[in-house]
């Protein structure tokens, strides 16, 4: 069972998306692990987006989402880090298929609502960023013997 981290971005939460968002995972099947509404530090900003650091629209990147709160999530599930990507769609909205939520929600590259880890190993070191142990909870869905095989 794979866990990842998703965060709803600034975008999603002055939207008011945040319910549609979480309804999207929720009704494939992945199971709410953690939550918490949180607002991004620099420092935590630029610890999450080194891998951009130097690149054109890092800046505007740190800008963005250190602009207000975000929703932290952590969802299990098979080839959760996988399902996730795929729900939420292409980085660039414009390119994001139907039925992903960049692909019916959003518009903008620097505006794509959601982050989602993008591999296991990523995952492991992202949810250690931004929860700690005692945040996260372990509990039987009994829904899941209908989720799962
Ligand atoms: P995140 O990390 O936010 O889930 O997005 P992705 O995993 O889908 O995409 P990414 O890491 O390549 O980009 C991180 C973040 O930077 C914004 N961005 C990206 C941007 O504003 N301009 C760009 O040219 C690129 C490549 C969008 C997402």
């Amino acid at each position: 069972m794979q866990r990842t981290l998703v965060l709803v971005k600034p975008d999603g939460v002055q939207r008011g998306l945040i319910g549609r968002i979480v309804a999207r995972l929720e009704r494939r099947g992945l199971k709410l692990v953690a939550m918490k509404m949180m607002r991004i530090s620099r420092e935590l900003a630029g610890r999450h987006y080194a891998e951009h650091r130097g690149k054109p629209f890092y800046d505007g990147l740190i800008a963005f989402i250190t602009s207000g709160p975000v929703v932290a999530m952590i969802w299990e599930g098979r080839e959760a880090v996988t399902v996730v990507r795929s729900v939420m769609g292409s980085t660039d909205p414009l390119k994001a298929a139907p039925g992903t939520i960049r692909g019916d929600l959003a518009l903008d590259l620097g505006m794509n609502l959601i982050h989602g880890s993008d591999s296991v190993d990523r995952a492991e070191s992202e949810m250690a960023l931004f929860f700690s142990a005692d945040e996260l909870h372990d509990y039987e869905r009994t829904a899941d013997r209908w989720i799962r095989e």
